[in-house]
């Protein structure tokens, strides 16, 4: 009897800190090269992804599966986050993840897509982050993907504005009032600690 009251006291705990943990899941933009590091992640609802800029000038922009290389009509962009090399600070750009469908990401940079420079938040066994970059990687310079691989791309692409939102450490209005968690421009030191802080 104990052991069963403990046991229910503790599956309870558990539920309830599953249900209310929000993680803040940080990634890294060119700071290996060209890629996003880690190239993608999972990632429940209500956390957030804070992405942090390394040297060159990236961006975190939305795509689909099927056009990695194409900006998502409404989708989530960064906008350019030009960082000089050596630089002492870093931008950095955030977005709640609000549905656990599949999002995509690439950076706009000239020629940067086409390196493979994308990133994933919840891929699945059916849409692979190998899949998604590999079409990036076969995209013509302006970003069309092969037509072999591309599948017609309005039936799978979702809204936008219902899997997640965004904000900019550079725009000084949110287009959307609902976010919580917002981006500034911080310490690059900072920011690693940060990361450093949450991976402990
Ligand atoms: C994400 O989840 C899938 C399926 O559960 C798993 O195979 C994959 O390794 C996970 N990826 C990361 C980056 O944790
Ligand atoms: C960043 O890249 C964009 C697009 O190539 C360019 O328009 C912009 O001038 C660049 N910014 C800097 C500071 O180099
Ligand atoms: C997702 O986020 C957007 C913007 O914050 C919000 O308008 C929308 O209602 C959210 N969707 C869900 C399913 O929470
Ligand atoms: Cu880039």
């Amino acid at each position: 009897m104990r052991f069963t009251l403990a046991s229910a006291a503790l599956a309870t705990i558990a539920a309830a800190t599953s249900a209310s943990a929000q993680t803040n899941i940080q990634v890294q933009v060119g700071s290996n090269g060209l890629s996003f590091s880690p190239s993608s992640v999972n990632a429940s609802v209500g956390d957030t992804v804070s992405f942090v800029f390394f040297p060159k000038n990236h961006t975190v922009t939305q795509s689909s599966f099927a056009a990695p290389c194409q900006p998502l009509a409404s989708g989530i962009d960064s906008g350019f986050q030009p960082v000089a090399a050596g630089a002492t600070t870093a931008p950095s750009f955030s977005l709640t993840v609000n549905a656990t469908t599949p999002l995509w990401f690439y950076c706009r940079q000239s020629s940067h897509c086409e390196s493979g420079m994308v990133f994933a938040i919840n891929p699945t066994a059916d849409k692979s982050f190998a899949t998604f970059q590999a079409t990036a990687k076969a995209s013509s310079a302006d970003g069309t993907p092969p037509s072999a691989a591309s599948s017609p791309s309005g039936s799978t692409a979702s809204s936008p504005s219902s899997t997640g939102s965004g904000s900019s450490s550079t725009s000084t209005s949110s287009p959307n009032s609902a976010i919580t968690t917002g981006a500034r421009a911080g310490g690059l030191l900072a920011a690693l600690g940060l990361a450093a802080g949450i991976l402990l």
